[in-house]
């Protein structure tokens, strides 16, 4: 019996082994680039709404008064819309390219602030969270503080999602390794 187990999970080991289940981990997340519509939304009304699934988002504001014409593009406002209410969140920050501090919020659906705003100054990075609404929607605003600012948004796993994934990830990589053991 316990021979036909072994070989029964073996089979099945091999069998993914080779279906390339076990095979790369989960690729890290791709960013939705702002400059793959053009540019997100002035004011909480014209938000852009991020495809569903979007968890890293990366963009730039300018307030280039000094070259003609100038480019003016003070705020960004884009939202995470497919957010389950009642559930935590947190989202992760980072100034990738400034002259001086940009600003960020985070709001529900009508501008009301979910946690603290915050000032960065390039490759400064700060994490705020805060309960999803019931709409499910949270909304950012980036606000330009000198001449340009270039950022990332990134929504954090929970903590609870965080262990869920690590597990798993343990799980394959211990497959993983049984894969890689010679015969
Ligand atoms: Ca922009
Ligand atoms: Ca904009």
């Amino acid at each position: 019996m316990r021979t036909r187990r072994a070989w029964t999970r073996r089979k099945t080991m091999a069998a993914a082994c080779a279906a390339g289940v076990l095979g790369p981990l989960a690729a890290s997340a791709t960013p939705f680039l702002e400059s793959s519509i053009g540019d997100f939304g002035d004011d909480l009304a014209t938000r852009t709404e991020l495809p569903a699934g979007t968890d890293v988002v990366e963009g730039t504001v300018f307030n280039e008064t000094v070259v003609d014409p100038p480019n003016i593009d003070l705020l960004d406002f884009f939202a995470f819309s497919d957010l389950v209410p009642g559930e935590a969140f947190s989202i992760l920050f980072e100034t990738t390219n400034s002259d001086y501090q940009s600003n960020y919020q985070v709001s529900d659906q009508l501008g009301n602030l979910l946690a603290p705003e915050i000032d960065l100054e390039m490759g400064e990075i700060a994490q705020r969270g805060g309960t999803v609404p019931a709409s499910g929607t949270v909304v950012v605003r980036v606000e330009v503080g000198g001449d340009i600012g270039g950022y990332r948004v990134s929504l954090v796993p929970e903590p609870a999602t965080a262990l869920l994934v690590g597990g798993g990830v343990m799980v394959v990589l211990s497959w993983q390794r049984r894969c890689n053991r010679p015969r």
